[in-house]
């Protein structure tokens, strides 16, 4: 277990009673699993059966699920007021590995919301909802949605579920179109996509804690020199980030660089552009 300082103990006013974290045993969920604490006196956190330590700080209740599994999924959200949902497969997939996790996932994760009252959730999205523009466009949160794969359509549906839930049920989501949140960037494109661990935390309360926020869609990115994104449709967020890509420029840039015509260096979703099908021809 991650040691806690003192300032990031939730106290009485913290602004939320229950938050609930899903993913919390990836990449993003171990890094901000901590720093969470600040949003709610107790963190429910959960990830799939037997991927989280057993230990838990004091404002903690370690709470494994299979999102594909509605009635578990149901309970888990029971007496949350708002939840980060970062849980799901998070690369290019079968389908049917992306339809339980993420499909079903999400779907039971409104409903469940619905069901048990929960009236804000920050959703990972992911930059591959539109993989497809080239990395000479800008594009801001209206273009039109261009998924690059399975993955990046099971996102394209989660944006769509926060879109009907918060129409129906006022549920208010943010979803984040994650570009890259990793230590550093792992090449050249991500030198545009590359969102560093303490911008994302900043983009997050204020996902959390925004008023009237709808259902807002947003890029997840660092100050980097160059991007692609242009978040002004997300400007209510107040979002400035202060990181950038370029401490890294030199180490990068000492890598060989990709043909030009590779899709890693022409589009935006990259890699994920050309992986699969998987299926045998
Ligand atoms: P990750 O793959 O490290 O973590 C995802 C977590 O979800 C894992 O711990 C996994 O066990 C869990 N999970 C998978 N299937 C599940 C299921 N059926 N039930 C419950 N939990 C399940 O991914 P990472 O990098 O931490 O990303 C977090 C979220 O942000 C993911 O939804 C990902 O799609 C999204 N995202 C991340 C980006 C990044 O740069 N790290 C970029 C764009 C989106
Ligand atoms: C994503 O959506 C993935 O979850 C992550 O692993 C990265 O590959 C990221 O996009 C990216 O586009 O760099």
């Amino acid at each position: 277990m991650e040691q806690q300082s003192s300032a990031q103990v939730p106290g009485d006013d913290a602004p939320f009673n229950r938050l609930l974290l899903t993913g919390a045993a990836g990449g993003i969920g171990r890094a901000i699993r901590h720093r969470v604490a600040e949003f709610a006196r107790h963190v429910r956190v959960s990830d799939l059966p037997g991927v989280l330590p057993s230990e838990a700080a004091p404002h903690e209740e370690i709470a494994p699920c299979d999102l594909a599994d509605r009635h578990a999924v149901d309970e888990l959200a029971k007496d949350c007021d708002a939840i980060v949902h970062l849980g799901g497969v998070s690369v290019e997939r079968p389908f049917e590995e992306i339809l339980e996790a993420n499909i079903k996932g999400v779907f039971n994760l409104y409903e469940a919301a619905r069901r048990q009252g929960v009236k804000r959730i920050v959703f990972a999205s992911s930059n591959h909802v539109t993989g497809f523009y080239r990395q000479d466009e800008r594009i801001d949160a209206d273009a039109r949605k261009r998924p690059d794969g399975y993955y990046g359509l099971s996102k394209s549906f989660g944006e769509d579920i926060a879109q009907m839930y918060f129409d129906r049920y006022g549920i208010e989501t943010v979803s984040i179109r994650i570009g890259s949140v990793f230590p550093e960037p792992k090449d050249r494109r991500m030198m545009a996509s590359w969102m560093s661990y303490d911008d994302f935390h900043d983009l997050l309360r204020r996902s959390l804690f925004t008023k009237d926020v709808g259902h807002t869609i947003v890029f997840g990115m660092s100050a980097n020199a160059h991007t692609w994104w242009d978040n002004r449709c997300a400007a209510h967020l107040g979002f400035v980030p202060r990181d950038s890509s370029e401490q890294f420029r030199d180490k990068i840039e000492a890598t060989p660089p990709p043909a030009p015509t590779d899709p890693v260096a022409v589009l935006q979703g990259g890699t994920f552009t050309t992986t699969g099908p998987f299926d045998p021809v």
